[in-house]
């Protein structure tokens, strides 16, 4: 049977690689450490600039350093299974990591934006950013110096290509949730809208999200176990 699923993915996907959470149980969660209100708000770029860019340098910086771990390649091997029996992978990341790509996962919806990407806040440009960030860059587009921030999504923004994923989620007959809290919306309102439309839900978590009561099915482990274990059982139904 030919299958259209609608993957989201979250921090827990990439926690096996060495990139941290935002929001464990344990308390050990970025968030925990540090203040989102400062670090990931219009506000608190406006506020303190230098701290922001300086928490965003040295997560691009582990960033190089992370690999791709056998859930995302697991993910790359459903995108490929499914087209070849006909069906279809829509794979929306809340992740601004690149691990989904570097396993070779070919389309990847970014919702929170892209930890490589940089943003000209004068004409909106959008370039690959691999280094630090400074407030001196210039924008390659514009020219204009003192304007570029991550191309990332922060709270109180509107977050990317909702168009696209509704349209998806419309098509889509399972809503798969994977290493996401449910704490954060729009993407936590996802599971809701799927069932609203009659489209079955799994949650695939180490624990239990906190919108947990909404899914039709969970399995719970690392990601490093469920997820491929889900991958091979979808792909020989
Ligand atoms: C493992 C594992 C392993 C661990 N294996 N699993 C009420 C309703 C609607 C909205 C709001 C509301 N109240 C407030 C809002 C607005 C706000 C919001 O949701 N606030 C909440 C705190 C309540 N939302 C926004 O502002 C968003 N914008 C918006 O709503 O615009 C309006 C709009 C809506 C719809 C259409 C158009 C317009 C923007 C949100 C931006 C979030 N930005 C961040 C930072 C991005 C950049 C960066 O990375 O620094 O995005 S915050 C952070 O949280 C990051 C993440 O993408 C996001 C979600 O986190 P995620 O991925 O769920 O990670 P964790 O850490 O929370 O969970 C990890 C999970 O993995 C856990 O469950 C672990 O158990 C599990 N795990 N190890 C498997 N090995």
């Amino acid at each position: 049977m030919s299958r259209n699923i609608f993957v989201l993915t979250g921090a827990g996907v990439s926690a096996e690689s060495g990139l941290g959470t935002f929001r464990d149980k344990s308390g050990e969660g970025i968030w925990a450490r540090f203040d989102p209100m400062k670090l990931a708000t219009p506000e608190g770029f406006a506020a303190d600039p230098k701290t922001v860019l300086a928490f965003y340098d040295e997560r691009r910086r582990n960033l190089r350093n992370a690999r791709p771990n056998v859930a995302h390649h697991a993910l790359a091997k459903l995108e490929m299974g499914l087209a070849a029996r006909g069906g279809h992978l829509t794979l929306v990341t809340q992740n601004i990591d690149n691990l989904h790509e570097r396993a070779g996962s070919r389309r990847v919806v970014h919702m929170h934006g892209e930890l490589l990407k940089a943003r000209c806040v004068t004409c909106e440009g959008v370039d690959e950013w691999l280094g630090d960030l400074s407030q001196n860059d210039a924008c390659a587009y514009c020219g204009t110096a003192g304007g570029m921030r991550p191309h990332v999504v922060w709270f109180g923004e509107t977050p990317l290509e909702m168009s696209d994923i509704y349209r998806a989620l419309l098509r889509a007959d399972l809503f798969v949730a994977i290493g996401t809290s449910g704490a954060v919306y729009p993407a936590a309102g996802f599971v809701a809208e799927a069932r609203a439309l009659l489209i079955e839900t799994c949650e695939i978590n180490l624990e239990a999200a906190d919108n947990a009561s909404l899914f039709d099915d969970a399995r719970y482990g690392p990601a490093s176990e469920t997820v491929p274990a889900w991958v091979e059982e979808t792909l020989g139904a």
